[in-house]
């Protein structure tokens, strides 16, 4: 099988293989990234995030079905704080996003946790995969910021925080942290009470971000506000690709950042392992003859 191939025809068993790649097998994916990176960084990428329970997934796919009826050929990358334990989408996010695979919209879950800088690397890649394989806009799921390893808005080109009238979303969740990330704020379950109220509250809050985004209310049980916010999504697609080229350049100077500082710290940490100075210096701490900040100062004098 020519997995480069059939990513290109955009086969899901391809894009599925390939995903699991970045996922798993870093020397493999080194391969495959190669082959496909040239052409990579065209496709749009939409962050939805938000409180477990705020309606992401059940948005997710009936705004994937409004993308399609205005061009688009979404797919979506759900980062799951469960899928490390259950391997894949929770039971309740596959029941509720059939819809979108039924009309051809390409749905994966992916592990939130695991070493250092592995999941932004897996994400990153997924996207390219992804979009190698002719998808775009890429949806991504998140849970709210620093609930996961990663930082969606420092991934994605459209950011969008969804809040609810359930989840006991109140201004104080919405001051952490998520007021300075969204270009649209969803208000979903607007079928619930409070809904109202919450919206105007986030207005009134969010109203003194710099950003100025838009703030919208959406149901996905009465079907209420989704076209809307897809035609939003799409504006600001629009407008996005200006921007995406230096976005972009922007990001590769991160990955690349974090790439090299990676491997630098598996070398040192390898020299490390096997050098007599540590070991002097390290019995000279445990012996509390040289504290740790003298012992690592003059240790990284020798490195030099
Ligand atoms: N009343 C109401 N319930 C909703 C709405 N959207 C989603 N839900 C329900 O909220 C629960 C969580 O939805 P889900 O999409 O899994 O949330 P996620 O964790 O943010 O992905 C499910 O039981 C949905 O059926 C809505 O607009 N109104
Ligand atoms: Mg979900």
């Amino acid at each position: 099988m020519d997995l480069v191939k059939d990513l290109k025809r955009g086969n899901r068993r391809a894009i599925a293989r390939a995903i699991s790649i970045v996922e798993n097998n870093e020397k493999e994916a080194r391969i495959l990234i190669k082959k496909i990176f040239k052409s990579s960084g065209q496709s749009l990428t939409i962050g939805i995030t938000g409180p477990a329970g705020a309606g992401k997934s059940a948005l997710i796919n009936k705004t994937s079905i409004e993308l399609k009826k205005l061009g688009y050929k979404a797919a979506v990358l759900a980062i799951d704080p469960t899928s490390h334990l259950t391997g894949g989408a929770i039971l309740g996010d596959r029941v509720r996003m059939t819809e979108s695979t039924d009309s051809g919209i390409y749905i994966r879950s992916m592990a939130s946790r695991g070493a250092t800088g592995a999941v932004s690397m897996a994400l990153r890649n997924s996207i390219r995969i992804l979009e190698f394989a002719g998808f775009n806009p890429i949806i991504i799921e998140s849970v709210g910021a620093g609930q996961t390893e990663v930082d969606i808005s420092r991934v994605v080109d459209i950011t969008t925080v969804v809040f609810n009238p359930n989840t006991g979303d109140n201004i104080q969740t919405i001051k952490a942290g998520l007021t300075e990330i969204g270009d649209i704020y969803l208000i979903n379950k607007s079928d619930l009470p409070g809904a109202n109220q919450l919206f105007d509250s986030v207005r009134d809050f969010i109203g003194m971000s710099e950003k100025n985004p838009l703030v919208m209310m959406t149901s996905t049980k009465s079907n209420k506000g989704i076209s809307e916010f897809a035609k939003k999504l799409q504006g600001l697609m629009e407008t996005g690709k200006k921007s995406k080229k230096q976005k972009e350049e922007m990001r590769l100077d991160m990955e690349l950042r974090d790439i090299i500082l990676n491997n630098v710290k598996n070398k040192v940490s390898n020299m490390l392992d096997s050098s007599k100075t540590y070991a002097k210096y390290l019995k000279q701490v445990q012996t509390k003859n040289l504290d740790p900040f003298e012992a690592a100062d003059k240790m990284a004098k020798t490195l030099k």
